[in-house]
């Protein structure tokens, strides 16, 4: 079908080991990725998935202190979680690693090391402030104080919540340490710096020449780099996250946007260590036909589409082998929440601190993953800001996943067993309906497969459901309820046609739904693959045992239930 590639890595971004995940991230980097790569990976393409946690930053360091435990502890914790929680909800990684591993230290220092060798970082000073009594630098978000512009008095150290202006921690006005509630007080504090405006020319060059960006991502980051980059500190007066190997820096660590994307690199290694194949990853970040894509949320679109970049094109001048840049970096808009208040649906932001949230593993406790799957696939934030609905999850999965697409299956196959002993042979011949049906499908087939390959699995949702349409309406017109009593040749052979259709809608129904695809080969003698084309490959026959129907409808009360659990978290009702 389409021209094939020779590679692809594919990352979804590493989620803070800091809490559960809940569906806003789901939507927004996991499942659209998963859907593609299984998709690609049925297509025969050469294809690894790798994510990881993100075991670095301060409010990882913050929940530590504020639990009495160790940042060790924490990741630890979320880790375990957050990996169990992808598997339940069939996340195929191909690994899933972290980064608070020695490998990852060894290769965030080697990154750095060859960007100090191409030249491109620098020492510089700076006020930070500091808490005496404490005997240590406070991170912005450890430090509140009096805004400098309003007067508002629990102003945090970076941003006043009152009027929103900007500013550096110590201009704030009697600033204290969040966690004492002591006194703190600017001091200069060495750190060190990537010297990211020497990379504008090429950036701009190279995003410009990205013909296949999403049009939103590239003009926001060439606005970006056109208003002028500055230098970015990439070390912090901290005490957990990655050595810096600098004398005098003992007591900083990497800032953990620097670290977190060369998870990207750690944890391909890791893999290839884990396949025996220790040098594999070199495949994927060596050689120039590699596409690698990054899926995430757009709140990290600079550090995917500037930083990131430069600090590859930097180190590649430094020593060892080219990288390869990101091809494509598809950056999702954010999904919100619909709460059902005093009656009324209303759109609320998440908040996981009031846990406003719907949170994977709780959801599902609740529904099965396919449905979750389905729903989330069908309302993927690819362009605009979405919301997720109990309500909406209800209608999608009981009138498009049931209504069209199981209740096909379900008519071809039972009555198949009924009428036909389970048995479809090939017919001599197919009627010219069944042609003109399998025609159809074809080209609906090559409008998923480009929608698809363009990243954008909720508009190849949509042709995935025209396949269903198409094939309930070739069920409808032929009706074999009446044609059985009739002409039971014909009977066969339409129903032999619609075991045909049955495995294109397998096929590209498995990246969405693939336990319930997986499931149906338990009673479907039948693989999951595309329209044959003309020239043939039909098979010689198909065999139906058990039929069993692949979902079970969404119910009231259990959507009434999930619901008030928001209604409660919003409105600080109980069991929020
Ligand atoms: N951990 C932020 C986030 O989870 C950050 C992503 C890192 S990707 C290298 O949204
Ligand atoms: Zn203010």
């Amino acid at each position: 079908m389409a021209e094939k590639i020779s590679r692809y890595l594919v990352t979804s971004a590493l989620p803070y080991a800091n809490g559960p995940l809940h569906v806003g991230q789901i939507a927004g980097a996991y499942l659209p990725a998963d859907i593609f790569v299984r998709y690609l990976r049925a297509r025969g393409e050469d294809v690894i998935y790798i994510c990881g946690t993100d075991e670095h930053g301060v409010p990882i360091t913050l929940t530590a202190e504020r639990e009495g435990t160790t940042p060790r502890e924490v990741v630890d914790h979320w880790w375990t979680h957050m990996k169990g929680t992808f598997a339940r909800f069939g996340i195929s990684f191909d690994n899933f690693s972290r980064t608070s591993t020695e490998l990852h230290a060894e290769n965030t220092q080697m990154i750095y090391r060859r960007l100090k060798e191409g030249g491109y970082i620098s020492e510089d000073a700076s006020l930070q402030m500091y808490s005496p009594t404490e005997g240590r630098f406070l991170p912005d978000r450890y430090v509140e104080g009096t805004c400098p512009y309003c007067g508002y008095r629990e102003a945090r150290g970076d941003q006043c919540d009152n009027c929103g202006r900007w500013y550096e921690a110590y201009q704030l006005i009697e600033p204290y340490s969040k966690t004492t509630g002591g006194p703190a007080e600017p001091r200069e504090t060495t750190h060190l710096y990537l010297d990211l405006p020497d990379f504008s020319e090429r950036l701009k060059e190279w995003i410009g020449s990205q013909q296949h960006w999403r049009g939103t991502v590239k003009n926001f980051i060439l606005g970006m780099i056109e208003s002028g980059l500055e230098q970015r500190p990439i070390t912090r007066d901290i005490s957990w996250g990655v050595p810096v190997p600098e004398p005098g820096f003992e007591d900083k660590r990497f800032y953990v946007w620097f670290d977190a994307p060369i998870g990207y690199i750690s944890s391909t290694m890791e893999w290839a260590e884990r396949i025996g194949e220790p040098d594999r990853w070199r495949e994927y970040w060596q050689d120039p036909d590699t596409r690698m894509i990054h899926f995430i949320a757009k709140d990290n679109t600079v550090f995917h589409t500037v930083v990131w970049p430069a600090m590859l094109m930097g180190a590649a001048e430094g020593g060892g082998e080219p990288w390869v840049l990101p091809y494509d970096v598809p950056a999702n808009e954010f999904m919100n929440l619909e709460v059902v208040v005093d009656g009324e649906p209303r759109a609320m932001q998440m908040s996981t601190s009031r846990n406003l949230a719907v949170w994977l593993h709780e959801a599902l406790d609740r529904f099965p993953a396919d449905a979750l799957r389905f729903y989330l696939a069908s309302t993927l934030p690819e362009t605009a800001d979405v919301n997720f609905s109990w309500r909406d999850f209800q209608t999608r999965v009981n009138s498009d996943l049931i209504g069209n697409l199981a209740n096909y299956v379900n008519r071809v196959l039972s009555f198949t067993e009924k009428y036909a002993d389970g048995v479809l042979e090939r017919p001599d011949e197919l009627h010219p309906e069944a042609l003109q049906a399998f025609a159809d499908f074809r080209e609906i087939e090559r409008r998923y497969d480009a929608r698809m390959r363009d990243e954008r699995p909720r508009e190849a949702l949509s042709e995935l459901l025209a396949l269903g349409r198409r094939a309930n309406q070739f069920f409808d017109s032929e009706a074999p309820w009446n044609m059985r009593k009739e002409d039971m040749g014909r009977t066969r052979a339409t129903l032999y046609a619609c075991a045909v259709m049955l495995q294109s809608i397998a096929f590209h129904a498995a990246p969405y739904v693939p336990e319930a695809v997986e499931s149906l080969g338990g009673f479907f003698d039948g693989p999951a693959v595309p329209m044959p084309d003309e020239q043939g490959g039909l098979p010689e026959r198909f065999g139906v045992s058990g039929a069993r129907p692949l979902f079970r409808r969404i119910e009231d009360d259990e959507v009434n239930a999930a619901e008030s659990r928001l209604t409660n978290a919003a409105t600080g009702g109980e069991g929020a």
